[in-house]
């Protein structure tokens, strides 16, 4: 189509360093620049950022981070803060994952916070939604969603805020054991996310899709206009998958 379509993957709490340096090199290796203007990123666990981003160094492939403390700087045991993840080369960071949400009973004001650590040091976001299950069974999907993306955008500066991509990931959706959502599903939720986009400022929203995506799926959710790239974890957790969503997309 001509667009700038993003495809990107979450490692999750995946991966040995022998296996984060391979699958790092065929990536170096392999990106399809020949598919058009796909934008690409990884985001490995905190140990291998360093040596994904300087593999994929001067490749068009952006590295991430999975999460990042809200402070600056100091005495916050176990906490990485964004100025570190900036300094490997690290070019996004991924906030308010529903698994952090869960696991570490992250809060919309943290992630707001989060979202400010990260601008303020040059890089974009990877903003995370999504609703559950019994949310969505009561029909607030929408205003649920909406509602995240508003208060993560909180402290967010009118010059920063082009640098917040918005993925969605229902919660259902996630993981093993789960179906990806339907076009239906999703295509509501997408513009209602680029409605709150446009009216927070910004110029051309990039909202993903993330949740069960898999070869089956890809090439229908990468032809709605509502969908601007996807957010894969299982299914790209090897080169060969990766790499094979982005020549499908
Ligand atoms: C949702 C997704 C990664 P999976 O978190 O964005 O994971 O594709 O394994 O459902």
């Amino acid at each position: 189509s001509g667009r700038e379509f993003w495809i990107g993957t979450s490692w999750k709490m995946t991966k040995s360093v022998a296996e984060a340096e391979r699958f790092a090199a065929a990536l170096a290796a392999g990106w399809p620049g020949h598919h058009g203007p796909l934008r690409l990123f990884v985001i490995p666990p905190y140990p291998h950022l360093n040596r994904v981003a300087g593999a994929l160094r001067g490749s068009p492939v952006l590295v991430g981070a999975q999460d990042t403390s809200p402070w600056p700087d100091g005495a916050h045991t176990g906490d990485v803060s964004a100025a570190m993840i900036a300094e490997t080369g690290a070019a996004l960071v991924e906030i308010g994952h529903a698994e952090r949400r869960r696991d570490h009973h992250e809060t919309d004001d943290l992630v707001a916070a989060k979202v400010a650590a990260a601008l303020e040091h040059g890089m974009r976001v990877v903003l995370c939604v999504g609703e559950s299950q019994v949310i969505r069974d009561e029909g607030r999907a929408l205003e649920h969603v909406t509602g995240q993306v508003r208060a993560a955008f909180a402290l967010v500066r009118p010059e920063e805020r082009d640098r917040v991509l918005v993925a969605y990931e229902p919660v259902w959706a996630i993981g093993e054991g789960s179906r990806a959502a339907t076009l239906p599903e999703v295509e509501p939720v997408h513009a209602a996310v680029r409605a709150v986009l446009k009216d927070l400022g910004q110029a051309d929203p990039v909202i993903l899709y993330g949740g069960s995506v898999n070869p089956g799926n890809v090439d229908e959710l990468a032809r709605s206009a509502e969908v601007d790239g996807l957010f894969v974890g299982r299914a790209a957790w090897d080169p060969d998958g990766f790499l094979g969503l982005c020549a499908a997309a």
